[in-house]
C-alpha cells in the first residue's frame, strides 16, 4: 500500500472511532469507514438482502447498503419455490428487481440457488417418476441460468448437498437422479450460463469429514470435464466454537483444486445453544425459554468484545489468504435482520453481525477495519 493511502486509511479509521463514541449519526454516513472501500483489492464484500431492502422501502437501509457493500446475495428471492412455483409458471418479477438493484448500485450479484433440497415448490415434492423429475431439474436450471447469464456474477449451482459425515444427503434429487446429479447440475449450468461463475455452497464444509466430501465432489465435477469456479463456505458459526484451524486448512485444500474460496453467509451467534452448534441445519429446533434469550436489553460488554475478537481473528485469516478468497458475504445487513434471531430457537434477540439494529457499527466492525490497517502498517 502506498504511504499516502495508508495515511488516509489510518486517519479515516481514527476519525470514525472517535465519532462512533459520540451522538447518533446518519446510518451509512461518511464518517463511518466503508467495508467495501477498506477491503478493495482484497476481496469483494457482500451481504444478504431481503425483498424490502431490494425494493429500497427502508430509507435508512437504502443509504447504508450500497455504501458498505459491493456485492449481495438475495436471501430468499431466487429460490425455486418463489421463482418456479408451478410446472409451467416462472415468476421472474422479484428476480428481475434483484438484477435491476444490482445494476443500479453496481453491486455484484450471487444467484442463490439453483438446486437445493429445501424451499422447493410443492409440485416437485409430488413428482413420482424419475423422468418428470429429470425434466424439472433440466428445465429449471436451463431457464433460470440462461435468463440471468452475465447479469448475475455467480450462481450457487448446488446448495447443501452433503451430510455432516461427507456423504451425499438423501434428497429428492439424489433419490430420483442418482449420485451424479451434482455433476449434472453443473453441466447444465455451464451450458446455460457460459458467462457466470459456478459455485458449490454448503455449511460446515470447513470441518474435516464434510470437507473431504466437498473436495471429492469438486474433483468429481472436474474429472467429468465440467466447470466449477468456486466453493462457498457458508460460515454460520457460534462464538464458543470458531474453527479457525479448520477454516485455514479448508482455504488451502479447496484452493489447491484450482477453485476460488468464498465465505458466503458469515455470521457469529452469541446466544446460548446447548450444542454451540455451527451450521444451518434448519430441522434443528429448540423450544423457546427465557434462559435461552438472556440479552434482550443489549449485549454485555464482555461478550461484545469477545465477538469483536472473533471477527478480528477471522479477518486476519482472510487477509492472510486473500489471494485465494473471492468474496466475504455477511448473512444480514445488521443484527435486526439476521435469521439467527429465529434459529435454532424462534423469537430471540441475537447479535451476530458487525452492525447493530440501528445500523451503527459495533466494536467488531472497528476490529475488522483495524486488522486491515494493521496489515498495511506491518507491510511498510
Ligand atoms: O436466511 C434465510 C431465511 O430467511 C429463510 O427462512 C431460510 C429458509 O430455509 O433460509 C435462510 O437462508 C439459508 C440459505 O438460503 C442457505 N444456507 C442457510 C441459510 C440460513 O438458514
Amino acid at each position: 500500500m502506498k504511504k499516502y493511502s495508508l495515511i488516509v486509511l489510518l486517519l479515516s479509521i481514527g476519525l470514525a472511532c472517535c465519532v462512533s463514541t459520540g451522538g447518533r449519526k446518519m446510518p451509512g454516513s461518511g464518517k463511518t469507514p466503508s467495508l467495501k472501500d477498506v477491503f478493495k483489492g482484497d476481496f469483494v464484500i457482500g451481504v444478504a438482502l431481503n425483498r424490502t431492502q431490494i425494493e429500497e422501502r427502508d430509507s435508512a437501509a437504502a443509504v447504508f447498503i450500497p455504501r458498505q457493500f459491493n456485492a449481495f446475495t438475495p436471501e430468499n428471492g431466487m429460490k425455486a419455490a418463489l421463482l418456479h412455483p408451478q410446472w409451467d409458471t416462472y415468476n421472474f418479477a422479484e428476480a428481475d428487481k434483484i438484477i435491476a438493484y444490482g445494476r443500479k448500485h453496481r453491486m455484484q450479484i450471487n444467484g442463490h440457488t439453483l438446486i437445493w433440497h429445501s424451499q422447493l415448490p410443492s409440485f416437485v415434492l409430488r413428482i413420482k417418476d424419475k423422468d418428470s423429475l429429470r425434466r424439472f431439474f433440466a428445465e429449471h436450471i436451463s431457464t433460470i441460468a440462461s435468463r440471468y447469464d452475465g447479469q448475475v456474477y455467480s450462481w450457487d449451482v448446488v446448495n447443501e448437498a452433503l451430510n455432516e459425515d461427507g456423504t451425499l444427503r438423501r434428497s429428492v434429487f439424489r433419490e430420483k437422479l442418482g449420485e451424479d446429479y451434482v455433476v449434472e447440475a453443473f453441466r447444465l449450468a455451464q451450458l446455460a450460463a457460459p458467462n457466470t461463475r459456478l459455485y458449490y455452497n454448503d455449511y460446515n464444509i470447513e470441518r474435516p469429514w464434510k470437507r473431504a466430501g466437498a473436495l471429492a465432489l469438486i474433483k468429481k465435477i472436474q474429472a467429468a470435464g465440467v466447470r466449477i469456479d468456486g466453493v462457498g463456505i457458508q460460515g454460520h458459526w457460534h462464538i464458543n466454537n470458531l474453527p479457525l484451524e479448520d477454516i485455514e486448512q479448508s482455504i488451502l485444500e479447496f484452493s489447491s483444486l484450482g477453485v476460488k474460496v468464498m465465505f458466503t453467509e458469515l455470521d457469529i451467534s452469541v446466544l446460548p445453544d446447548p450444542a454451540h452448534a455451527n451450521g444451518a441445519d434448519i430441522s434443528r429446533n429448540l423450544a423457546f425459554n427465557a434462559a435461552l434469550n438472556p440479552y434482550t436489553n443489549g449485549l454485555p460488554d464482555s461478550l461484545q468484545s469477545r465477538l469483536a475478537g472473533s471477527y478480528e481473528e477471522l479477518f486476519r485469516l482472510f487477509l492472510k489468504h486473500k489471494d485465494k478468497i473471492g468474496r466475504i458475504t455477511f448473512w444480514g445487513v445488521n443484527d435486526r435482520y439476521s435469521w439467527l434471531n429465529n434459529w435454532p430457537v424462534r423469537g430471540r434477540t441475537n447479535y451476530p453481525m458487525l452492525f447493530d439494529r440501528q445500523f451503527d457499527p459495533k466494536p467488531a466492525f472497528y476490529k475488522v477495519i483495524a486488522v486491515k490497517a494493521g496489515n498495511a502498517v506491518r507491510k511498510q
